[in-house]
């Protein structure tokens, strides 16, 4: 069975919340938080002290997204659209997008809002807001008109993305979502899929 290395509002989400909506078992195995600090054991399983890791057997995944796709891979699922597929482009756009270009913002106002009090920096914390914002502008207008980032189905798209609008929730920014951010995080949140892996993760 698949074990899934996971921390609460860590990217194990993503994984716990696929591995969910393909009602796919799995066996989560809590660490804690950070581990190079408050679980050293856990290197021997993630040299790099990072949450997630994936293993299935002797795989292993270090890379949320990466993992995603491996278990609807091994599962047959049918949350990627694969080349040749309508939605493709926007497939690919949406899935990197939730990590490469949202996350290092939120990454910064993590830091700075719930790393150690002396290395707190409000104005980066402020400029990572801003740059969060002007990123989620090119989110709001892909989902005008649309319940899906791509393809008009749910895919690991969503989970890419609305991961991140979730930790916007833990940031207390959600409320300045733009109107069809603030739908779309609702309708995805509402997943019983989301639910099932939120409660535990
Ligand atoms: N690109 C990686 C990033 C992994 C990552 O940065 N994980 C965070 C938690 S969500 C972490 O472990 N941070 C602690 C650290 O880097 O020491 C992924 O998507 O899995």
């Amino acid at each position: 069975m698949m074990k899934v290395y996971y921390a609460p509002f860590a990217r194990s989400l993503r994984i716990l919340w696929t591995l969910e909506e393909l009602n796919a078992p799995y066996e989560p195995v809590r660490v804690q938080f950070p581990p190079r600090l408050a679980q050293p054991d856990y290197l021997h399983i993630n040299p790099l002290g990072q949450i997630p890791t994936l293993m299935d057997g002797d795989i292993k995944l270090f890379e949320s997204m990466g993992a995603c796709e491996y278990v609807n891979d091994v599962q047959g699922g049918d949350l990627v659209i694969a080349g040749g597929q309508p939605g493709r482009a926007d497939y690919l756009q949406w899935l990197w997008y939730g990590e490469a270009t949202l996350m290092p913002p939120v990454g910064t106002m993590v830091r700075n809002t719930f790393g150690p009090e002396d290395s707190r920096d409000g104005a980066a914390l402020a400029e990572a807001r801003a740059m969060l914002f002007e990123r989620l502008a090119l989110v709001e207008a892909q989902l005008e008109g649309r319940q899906y980032l791509a393809g008009d189905r749910f895919t690991l798209a969503d989970v890419s993305v609305a991961y991140v609008l979730n930790l916007g929730a833990m940031l207390r920014v959600s409320g300045d979502y733009s109107p069809n951010i603030a739908a779309y995080f609702a309708r995805m949140m509402a997943r019983p899929a989301f639910q099932a892996a939120a409660a535990q993760a």
